[in-house]
């Protein structure tokens, strides 16, 4: 019989090769003639499946809450200093976006990891804060440079009212909350911060759709998706950040010398 040649990559999310282009099995006509959503095109390029309208919607509602947080954090920051030294788009763009990690966007995989393993273990709030205390970790999705429960964040309220309203449970968040009740004795800006949120809204939204089989879940949340939303989203941001240095002309950054501690005391070894 024939032998099949083995092939250097495989591919199973979208198939080029015929008249039309398909996303996990759906032709791009479909996907116009029907309005599938960004959020419809998420669920069928990373999760291989359509997803229940709501979960589609809560998607590019993360996209739209995290696409821009001002030209002071630490991503656009850095993608008006690279458009102002004249690199291209595509420069500014990554320049902004290498620096989401673990304490700035990037913390989205790592608290639903941290909260899906507390809570699935049943620890207390308690435990949890302080045994991550004593591994000297921080706790991912906790905490915020400006905001407080004195300056609530907006994004944050309008992602749990929305999952409020069409999730049928949300018990990784109100675990989340817990542990935010034993932060915020600590400190009042250790809140669930928007990183937080998102990450135990998607274990609810994973565990409670019907879709995804327990290991399923697991792979998720091991591969880390969910990073992904703030990096789409945020890209919308820094993107207009770039541009809009280049619209103004803006000249070459340099940083105030007077904002900078000259300490030039030799070390002491
Ligand atoms: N402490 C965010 O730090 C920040 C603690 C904690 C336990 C924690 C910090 C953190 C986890 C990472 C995370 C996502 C660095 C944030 C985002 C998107 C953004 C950004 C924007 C946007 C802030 C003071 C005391 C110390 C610490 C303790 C702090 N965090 N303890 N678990 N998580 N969070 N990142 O305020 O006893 O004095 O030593 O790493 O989730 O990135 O808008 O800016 O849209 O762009 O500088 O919203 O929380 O706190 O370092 O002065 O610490 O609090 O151990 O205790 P801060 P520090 P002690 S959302």
């Amino acid at each position: 019989g024939k032998v099949r040649k083995p092939t250097s990559i495989i591919s199973t999310i979208c198939d080029d090769r015929g008249e039309e282009l398909t996303y996990a099995g759906v032709p791009i006509s479909t996907i116009c003639d029907e309005q599938y959503c960004v959020g419809d095109v998420i669920g069928l390029l990373w999760f291989k499946r359509r997803l229940p309208e709501y979960a589609s919607k809560f998607i590019e509602m993360c996209l739209k809450l995290v696409a821009d947080h001002g030209p002071c954090v630490s991503g656009a920051h850095n993608t008006i200093v690279a458009a102002r030294a004249g690199k291209d788009l595509v420069s500014s763009l990554v320049s902004g976006l290498l620096t989401i990690g673990p304490r700035f966007g990037g913390a989205i995989d790592d608290s639903a990891r941290c909260f899906k393993d507390a809570h699935d273990r049943k620890l207390s709030a308690e435990q949890f804060v302080e045994g991550m205390k004593q591994k000297g970790k921080r706790i991912p999705g906790i905490g915020h440079l400006i905001k407080s429960a004195d300056d609530i964040d907006k994004r944050v309220l309008l992602l749990k009212d929305y999952a409020k309203k069409h999730f049928s449970s949300s018990s990784y968040l109100e675990y989340a909350l817990e542990v935010e009740k034993y932060t915020l004795q600590k400190a009042n800006n250790l809140i669930l911060n928007v990183d937080g949120c998102i990450g135990v809204l998607f274990l609810d939204l994973l565990h409670s759709c019907g879709l995804f089989k327990k290991e399923e879940i697991e792979e998720i949340v091991n591969v880390g998706y969910l990073n992904g939303f703030f990096i789409v989203g945020r890209s919308i941001g820094l993107i207009g950040h770039a541009l809009d240095q280049k619209r103004m002309k803006q000249p070459l950054y340099r940083h105030p010398w007077e904002d900078v501690l000259y300490d030039t005391t030799p070390a002491d070894y």
